[in-house]
Order: structure tokens, then C-alpha cells, then sequence
């Protein structure tokens, strides 16, 4: 089926949350809707304000411009506009934005009568975000805890923060979170080979099918996860990734505010090695 034919088909109004029909329309390729609206209306703001911080500040290289968030004496309390104020309003434009772009993907799964996978695993990425600049600091009674936008400075914050906690790799849930991306490289670059050495044949060769794919594996490793399987594992490595980021910054100062290393002594004071 063609594209136009297809388009015919599927771009018909409805599926939508909030506005009905208003804002249910095309401009161009692009699906407008009440949350493109938003999206739109706030990344604009935040970048906006991104700017205005920057030529307010002391520098226009791109490295070491920094919207800072404010500072701790500000507690959970507002702060003037230069004083991390536009960190905050910024914050907001963001968390705004996100939160409407997911909305808007939940809309068109909607409209296209499928399922809500793809804002699902989007709202981890929001909510590794979130955890970061609002619950973090909101548990640790301060904004100031929050990153600052950045390309150095926010590099600074994690080293900062890891040296804080003495070695963060020590911190079991981090150990987690860098486990599940690299199997989230793993998943891709096994998937992506083999789809590509089966599909993209040199030339002469034919196109192979499934049967070749879940061939390979069998004959290599004796297992073959199936070509559903793989995107369901890919999908849970990448979201696992993102979730136990979340966990393992959240959990470092409002539930452990020692040396990561030293968590793993209850490893040596169990009551089994008296
Ligand atoms: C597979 C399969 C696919 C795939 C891949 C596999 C036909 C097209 C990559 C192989 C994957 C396995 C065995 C799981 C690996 C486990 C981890 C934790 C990385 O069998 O079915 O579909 O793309």
C-alpha cells in the first residue's frame, strides 16, 4: 500500500484527550493536536529563556555557558530570575514539554488504535529527568540540588556528585543501571546484524527470511529469543536502563548519605562469619 493511500486511510480525526477536534489537523507531515500545542509553546519558552540566561551571562562559548540551578540557602523556596529563578521557570518549560510530548504520543496511539508502548517507555526517560531536578531535591530540601544546564557544568555536577559518595560505582543500583545499557547494546547491535545480514544480502544474493534468523542463533548459541522476543527484551533492557538510573541517583543522599563502598560492609557483618 502506498503511502498516500495508506495516509487516506488513517488521518481521520478522533483518538484525541483533551480538545475534541480543535487542533486535530495536519500541517504538512506533521499532526498538530492539542499537545503539539503545548509541546511547542513550551520547549520555545525554555529555550527561549536558555538564551536570555546565556546572553545575560558572562560568556557565548558554547561549553561553558551554565544556567545554574539556585542556591541551597534558597531551600525549596523561589529565587530571583538570575539567581537560579530561570533554572526554575526553565525546569518547568521542561518538565512541561516532556510531559506534553508524551501526551501527544499517546494521542496518536489513539488515533491509530495501537498500543501505548512507545509513551510508556518514553515516560522512564521523563521520570529519570524528573527524579534528577524535582524529587531529588524536593527529598533533599533544596533546588539547589538539582543539575545545571550545561554542556561542562552539568559534567561537573555528576563528578562532583560521585566524588560526594566516594566512588559511585560501588552504588549496587547504578551497578544496574550501567549493566542494563550495555545489554541494551548487546540487544541492538545483535538485532541490528542480524536483521541487516539477513535483508541487506551483497549483490546476487537473495533477501533471507525469519527462518535464517532464528537459524543463526540456534546453530550458534542453541537459543533463539524470536523476532518478537528480541523487541520485547529490548524494550525492558532500555526502560530497566532509565528506571535504575532514576533509582540509583534518588537513593544517594535522602536514603544513604555515606561512601558507596562502605554499603557493601553488610556483606561483611552478616551474623554467618561470627
Ligand atoms: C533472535 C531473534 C531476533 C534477533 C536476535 C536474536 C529470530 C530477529 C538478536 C538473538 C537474541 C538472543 C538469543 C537473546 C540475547 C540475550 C541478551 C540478554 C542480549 O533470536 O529471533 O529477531 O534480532
Amino acid at each position: 500500500m502506498s503511502m498516500l493511500t495508506f495516509e487516506k486511510k488513517y488521518r481521520v480525526r478522533g483518538g484525541t484527550l483533551l480538545g475534541g477536534d480543535l487542533f486535530d489537523f495536519w500541517i504538512g507531515p506533521f499532526w498538530v493536536g492539542f499537545f503539539g500545542v503545548t509541546t511547542l509553546f513550551f520547549a520555545g519558552l525554555g529555550t527561549a529563556l536558555l538564551v536570555y540566561g546565556a546572553a545575560m551571562g558572562p560568556t557565548w562559548n558554547i561549553w561553558q555557558i551554565n544556567i545554574a540551578p539556585p542556591d541551597l540557602s534558597y531551600g525549596l523556596g523561589l529565587a530571583p530570575l538570575m539567581e537560579g529563578g530561570l533554572w526554575q521557570i526553565i525546569t518547568i518549560c521542561a518538565v512541561a514539554a516532556f510531559a506534553s510530548w508524551a501526551l501527544r504520543q499517546v494521542e496518536l496511539s489513539r488515533k491509530l488504535g495501537m498500543g501505548l508502548h512507545i509513551p510508556f517507555a518514553f515516560s522512564f526517560a521523563i521520570l529519570a529527568y524528573v527524579t534528577l531536578v524535582i524529587v531529588r531535591p524536593v527529598l533533599l530540601g533544596a533546588w539547589g540540588h538539582g543539575f545545571p544546564y550545561g554542556i561542562l557544568s552539568h559534567l561537573d555536577w555528576v563528578s562532583n556528585v560521585g566524588y560526594q559518595f566516594l566512588h559511585f560505582h560501588y552504588n549496587p543500583a547504578h551497578m544496574l543501571a550501567v549493566t542494563f545499557f550495555f545489554t541494551t547494546a548487546l540487544a541492538l547491535s545483535m538485532h541490528g546484524s542480524l536483521i541487516l545480514m539477513a535483508t541487506d544480502p551483497r549483490e546476487g544474493e537473495t533477501v533471507k527470511t525469519g527462518e535464517h534468523e532464528n537459524t543463526f542463533f540456534r546453530d550458534d548459541i542453541g537459543y533463539s529469543v524470536g523476532a518478537l522476543g528480541i523487541h520485547r527484551l529490548g524494550v525492558f533492557v532500555a526502560i530497566s536502563a532509565a528506571f535504575w538510573s532514576a533509582v540509583c541517583i534518588v537513593i544517594s543522599g535522602p536514603f544513604w548519605t555515606r561512601g558507596w563502598p562502605e554499603w557493601w560492609n553488610w556483606w561483611l557483618e552478616l551474623p554467618v562469619w561470627y
